[in-house]
């Protein structure tokens, strides 16, 4: 199988600039907050306003629903059914009541999208050897036949476990989707096997409330305007976004004063932006920092030890859970009672590579700093062993007593939510059992031989392995999940996964992989509501702005279709078209949750909704306030700095029951990197969403798909800036070109995430899909990902 990407073309031929790069120069260049080009963003709306009015056009505000973290107001400008220009959200900055949500750059972008000659057209079927890519055109009739038939055969010879919904993220936070559409579908024809967690915050989803009960540790970001320090760890919001308006207050916060650290192995756009420092540290060291922070306080006696006492549980031997001895407490780990180390900075110094005075200064600064924020971004917990970092993080947060303080944060996953609407789609699915999600390869591959100790939940054993997969606007079945090579052998064995069918708006690397292939519509072209992450205070309409284009049709349309195949039409949609849908969702929001929320008609003239509070939301404030009415969601009721429970595990080498330093597989202390000796991250890209957006051209040449490298690995390889390199370990090889930049610590190399997989006739990718690298071997704990976990060599191609 040899492939060709479908930027090679434009990559040949120079492609066409207009004004994109005007502002998209912002993107590469990161001198103003968000590193995105906001300023340029509303000028060029004022000047869009001026010409609609000259030219009639239309203008539709509508709201994309990608998994990139934020939300923003989409104006669709519409002129005979076409829409010739799009821009965004006008409103100046300052009114930080309701902040602007503005586009990004890759919005600027949705209008190529939406009109790329690429895009999916009409259903088509497989006609090749799956995986090949070859396909024929079939009516809707057919499409929806087949999928009726194939969806009742395999559920009748193998049970309702055999069919899955595969994660996927590309209509995300919004009514319906194509995920909604199938588990209703399957949920009324016998069920399917459930899938738990996710690939973001997996490990951190399972860790933090073994701390706090809960992964709701986050304080809204207007609360940062009340910080005075703050550490983003592993986190980087100028590049990836994690709430629309949360630049604004980081940026407020900067203007007010606070210090901001950033700790990663790369100086990213946020470090270039917002930091007064930036700690460059290894991958999968973070806990030997946070360890050596830990020691520096408390032998310094810095900590907050009032706090540490009434609300913690573990921190030292007075307040211990019964039968576990004194000296396993955090306090006797820290000072190596137990182990005979102690965690001081000079021993991180050697593992992390941090200065030990320097994390002496930041130890203290964070102490001594009140209040202060540790915002704890996932990359660094998408590692071996991500969940030591999650609660590590919560563990600082509560030595310094910054928890439930307003201008603090307690650090761990960090969600918080205030933009609550009713989902009038749901469904009941009649299966209970569940796999983590990260696993589903494990469950094609010998599902029924899993069991607890994969994570496996609601039953002791499956009866069968997947053998239906429905995969609706994602790319995970081949892109996105670990160790491309292994998942596609498994995919091409046409006995082990009978039936795929796939949605998407693009011949992507997993749509391949379909049987039937379904041409999705955009955002554009059908009606819903966007609501923002975990971070949010706001939702927008999403107003349907043209007709779907071609045959392009909605997922909630097709699955209507399958289901009147099968009998079940009525329960499915109970009599309701998307946009009843949306109607419902706003006077259900009225009658049952907010009777301030507009009517249906003001939202949709409005376009977005923002909900009313009195002042930030911070996180376990009712706790610390009055801890005797409110305790923690712990087994204890208090903040679990050492948790029984995982205590019980008797796994303490990978599970531990306090947060701890563990050297990492494929870390910097692991015998292979005398074979392998970098150790290779990736992150969530400026330029896509995912996966999203490899094929636009005007992205690519804003911000290209490049490995960075810092010279001295460089050098020792001969490798100059812009050569185009290898990349391999035993699990597979790329081919990438490559910047040379101090901007990533020495002994790492790091790739951006999402490009698209495409092999040539060796199986070797050509474009720096960063998966043919990463290993399937899951988190202990959590059973998540441990994509950013990779030992590699590099050279010249
Ligand atoms: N190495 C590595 N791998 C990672 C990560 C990492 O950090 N490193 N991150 C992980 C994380 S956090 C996540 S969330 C996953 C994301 O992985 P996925 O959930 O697979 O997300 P995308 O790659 O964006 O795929 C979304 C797909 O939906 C399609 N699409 C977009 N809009 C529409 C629409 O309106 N209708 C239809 N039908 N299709 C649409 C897009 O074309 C795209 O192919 O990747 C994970 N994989
Ligand atoms: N532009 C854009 N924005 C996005 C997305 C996107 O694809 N594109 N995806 C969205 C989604 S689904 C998600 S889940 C979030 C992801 O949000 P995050 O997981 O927070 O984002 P990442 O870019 O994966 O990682 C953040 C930073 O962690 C650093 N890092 C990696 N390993 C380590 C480590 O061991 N220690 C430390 N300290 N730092 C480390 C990386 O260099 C990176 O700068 O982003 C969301 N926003
Ligand atoms: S990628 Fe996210 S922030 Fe950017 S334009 Fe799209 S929805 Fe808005
Ligand atoms: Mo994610």
């Amino acid at each position: 199988m040899s492939e060709k990407h479908p930027l090679t073309n434009m990559l040949a031929n120079k492609m066409q600039r207009r004004t994109f790069l005007k502002w998209s120069g912002a993107i590469g260049l990161p001198v103003i907050a968000g590193g995105i080009g906001t300023k340029m963003l509303v000028e060029r709306n004022k000047e869009a306003k001026a010409v609609s009015t000259k030219d009639n056009e239309k203008i539709i505000s509508t709201c994309s629903v990608n998994n990139c973290g934020g939300r923003c107001v989409i104006k669709a400008h519409v002129k005979d059914g076409v829409v010739v220009r799009v821009s965004t959200d006008s409103q100046e900055s300052g009114d930080l009541s309701t902040p602007p949500l503005r586009a990004c750059v890759r919005g600027r972008n949705y209008r190529r999208m939406l009109y790329h000659p690429d895009r999916l057209k009409y259903p088509m079927k497989r006609v090749g050897k799956r995986g090949e890519g070859k396909f024929k055109r079939i009516s809707w009739d057919e499409a929806t036949r087949t999928i009726a038939s194939e969806v009742k055969r395999i559920g009748d010879k193998y049970g309702p476990e055999s069919r899955y919904d595969n994660y996927a993220s590309g209509q995300c936070w919004g009514l319906h989707g194509g995920s909604a559409s199938v588990r209703k579908l399957l949920s009324l024809t016998g069920g399917f096997l459930n899938y738990r967690n996710d690939y973001s915050s997996g490990a951190g989803n399972v860790a933090t409330p073994f701390t706090y009960g809960t992964n709701n540790s986050g304080s809204s970001f207007d609360s940062l305007l009340h910080s005075k320090y703050i550490i983003l760890w592993g986190q980087n919001p100028s590049e990836m976004i994690f709430s629309t308006p949360y630049r604004e207050y980081l940026m407020q916060a900067k203007k007010n004063g606070a210090r901001i650290i950033v700790i990663d192995p790369r100086y990213t756009d946020t470090a270039i932006v917002f930091a007064d420092e930036w700690i460059p540290i290894l991958p999968t060291t973070d806990n030997a920092m946070m360890d050596a922070m830990g020691y520096v306080i408390i032998t310094e006696n810095l900590q907050d030890q009032a706090f540490l006492d009434k609300y913690c549980l573990g921190f030292d031997g007075e307040h211990m859970p019964d039968g576990v001895a004194k000296v396993e407490s955090l306090k006797s780990y820290l000072l190596g009672e137990n182990d005979g180390t102690p965690k001081t900075p000079e021993w991180a110094e050697k593992i992390c590579q941090i200065p030990a005075n320097k994390i002496r200064e930041i130890a203290r600064e964070y102490a001594k700093t009140k209040p202060a924020a540790l915002i704890q971004g996932w990359g660094p917990q998408r590692h071996a062993y991500g969940e030591q970092i999650m609660r590590g993080g919560a563990q600082l947060a509560c030595l310094t007593g910054n928890v439930g303080k307003l201008g603090g944060w307690a650090a761990g996953t960090g969600y918080w939510n205030r933009s609550n609407i009713v989902f009038p789609f749901s469904y009941d699915n009649p299966v209970k059992a569940s796999i983590p999600c990260f696993l589903w390869t494990k469950a094609v591959e010998m599902g029924t031989e899993m069991t607890a100790a994969d994570g496996l939940e609601g039953t002791e054993r499956l009866n069968t392995n997947i053998k239906l997969i429905f995969n609706m606007a994602g790319n995970m079945l081949i892109n996105q999940h670990a160790d491309i090579n292994k998942t596609r052998k498994l995919l091409e064995d046409e006995s082990k996964v009978e039936f795929i069918v796939v949605s998407d708006i693009f011949m992507t690397p997993s749509a391949k992989f379909a049987d039937i292939l379904l041409p999705g519509t955009t955002f554009f072209e059908r009606y819903d509501i966007g609501i923002p992450w975990c971070f949010g205070d706001y939702v927008v309409f999403g107003e349907k702005t043209i007709e779907p284009l071609y045959e392009c049709r909605d997922e909630y349309d097709v699955f209507a279709e399958v289901a009147d195949k099968l009998g079940v039409k009525e329960k499915y949609t109970e009599g309701r078209t998307i946009l009843d849908l949306v109607k419902e969702s706003v006077e259900r929001t009225r009658k049952e949750l907010d009777a301030t929320f507009p009517t249906f008609e003001d939202f949709r003239q409005k376009g977005v909704h923002h909900f009313k509070y009195d002042g930030p939301l911070v996180g376990f404030k009712e706790q610390i306030d009055d801890f005797e009415n409110n305790r923690f969601e712990t087994p204890s009721g208090k903040i679990e700095l050492f948790s029984k429970t995982l205590w019980d595990m008797n796994q303490h080498d990978e599970i531990p029951a306090i947060a701890k330093y563990i050297p990492s597989w494929e870390g910097p202390e692991d015998p292979l990197k005398a074979q392998y000796p970098l150790q290779l991250i990736s992150w969530h890209y400026k330029r896509r969403c995912h996966s999203t957006y490899d094929n636009q051209e005007w992205l690519e040449e804003a911000a290209k798909q490049e490995m960075w490298l810092n010279p001295k690995d460089a050098d020792k390889r001969g490798i100059k800036n812009g050569d185009r390199v290898q990349v391999f370990n035993e699990r597979g090889s790329l081919l990438i070109d490559v910047k040379v930049t101090p901007r990533i610590t020495p002994g790492v190399a790091g790739i951006p995430q999402g490009a698209w997989y495409t092999p040539d006739t060796n199986g070797q990718d050509q474009r720096g899909s960063v998966n043919v690298l990463t290993s399937q071997r899951p988190t202990p704990l959590a059973k998540a990902t441990p994509q950013l976990t990779n030992l590699v060599e590099v050279k010249k191609a």
